[in-house]
């Protein structure tokens, strides 16, 4: 169960499900018709962004030197994990505590991941999850796999999302220190974190600037944005439904793997309070929750939230869709 405390905020969520009646299922809410307010600057941008990412992926695998294909590896790494164990599950979920060198660290990582500042994406991230799959979900899945993977970032955002957005409590995050340095900064620091120092540090071990470019910024940030949004559309479509058949969200192991163990999105939508988001230990599909244990052996991370057993096969025999390898069979039957 959530902590005491946590239980009160509306944007932590799906305790309330907890008592979903199994036999009535919802129906997933679809969206309306809209008219889509183009950003032109973005859908430009984005577009050259992914043809330089295609372009870097060829020189990765054409003719970088092996230290920048392993930066650009590190690199990925450690920007995944300040949206995995940073921006997600420490920030938006508070589903564990970081001390003070732990929060510097994740929020170095998060913006070498440039995907807007911890605050701005917790915000909509809360969305997300109090307002799942309608209008005040900036991601809305049931607008199309398009839609949620990018197109939610090339349109004005749907009135309701800033209609509702008053609901979400961010002073947590706002009177972080941390969070509110980087936010304040971020356009100094985010061209820094993401692209200058990924393209100048390769020229230490010799590689060209071109190179390094293309590889260890254009490409590595295209990578991972792409594994980020397939959390928002693949996790959303295709997959099994274990812990609640009445919600979109999916496990998905192939997404899993590429996105530091954050496939696993129905358990996490149906208990987004689990620093694992996830039911099992699956380290091998699961680099943040290995990272974030590390962490908690030296100190740095405490409070680690889980779901017990009990709680998560009462739930899997009330709402799962019977693709639970434990207790599915008994719904099943
Ligand atoms: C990016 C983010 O890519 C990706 C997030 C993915 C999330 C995935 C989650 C899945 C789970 C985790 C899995 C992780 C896996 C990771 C794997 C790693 C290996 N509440 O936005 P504006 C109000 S970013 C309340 O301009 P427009 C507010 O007043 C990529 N209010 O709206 C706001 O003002 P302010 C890089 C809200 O004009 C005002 O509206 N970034 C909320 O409609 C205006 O906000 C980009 O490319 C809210 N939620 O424009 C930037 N939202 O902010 C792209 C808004 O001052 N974005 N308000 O308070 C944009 O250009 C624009 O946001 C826009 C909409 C054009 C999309
Ligand atoms: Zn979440």
């Amino acid at each position: 169960m959530p902590p005491q405390g946590q239980q009160s905020e509306s944007w932590v969520l799906n305790e309330t499900d907890l008592n979903k009646d199994a036999d009535t299922p919802i129906v997933p809410p679809s969206a309306e018709k809209r008219k889509l307010q183009i950003v032109w600057r973005n859908v430009i941008l984005f577009a050259l962004l992914h043809i330089g990412g295609v372009y870097g992926a060829y020189l990765f695998f054409t003719q970088a030197m092996w230290s920048t294909r392993l930066f650009a590896v590190v690199l990925y790494l450690c920007s995944g994990l300040g949206i995995t164990a940073g921006a997600h599950r420490l920030w938006a979920h508070k589903s564990y505590k970081a001390r003070l060198p732990l929060r510097m660290l994740l929020t170095l990582f998060n913006t070498i991941a440039f995907q807007d500042s911890v605050i701005d994406w917790a915000r909509d991230h809360r969305m997300h999850h109090k307002y799942s799959e309608t209008d005040a979900d900036p991601h809305n899945a049931t607008r199309g796999f398009f839609f949620s993977h990018v197109g939610w970032l090339l349109v004005r955002k749907h009135p309701e999302i800033k209609a509702k957005g008053h609901t979400i409590d961010m002073s947590d995050l706002k009177s972080d220190p941390v969070l509110r340095f980087q936010k304040r900064h971020y356009l100094l620091l985010m061209p820094l974190a993401c692209f200058i120092l990924p393209t100048y540090i390769p020229t230490l071990w010799g590689e060209t600037l071109w190179n390094a470019y293309f590889v260890c910024a254009i490409f590595r940030y295209v990578y991972v944005l792409n594994v980020t949004w397939l959390v928002n559309s693949a996790a959303h479509k295709w997959g099994d439904k274990p812990y609640d058949k009445n919600i979109n969200p999916v496990e998905t192991k192939p997404v899993s793997l590429v996105v530091l163990g954050e496939g696993f999105h129905n358990y996490h939508h149906t208990f987004p309070w689990d620093y694992k988001t996830a039911e099992l230990g699956h380290y091998q599909l699961n680099f943040s929750k290995l990272f974030i244990d590390f962490m908690a052996t030296i100190g740095w991370a405490y409070d680690l939230k889980t779901v017990s057993t009990d709680v998560i096969e009462k739930r899997v025999k009330r709402t799962g869709d019977g693709s639970h390898k434990e207790w599915g069979q008994e719904i099943k039957e």
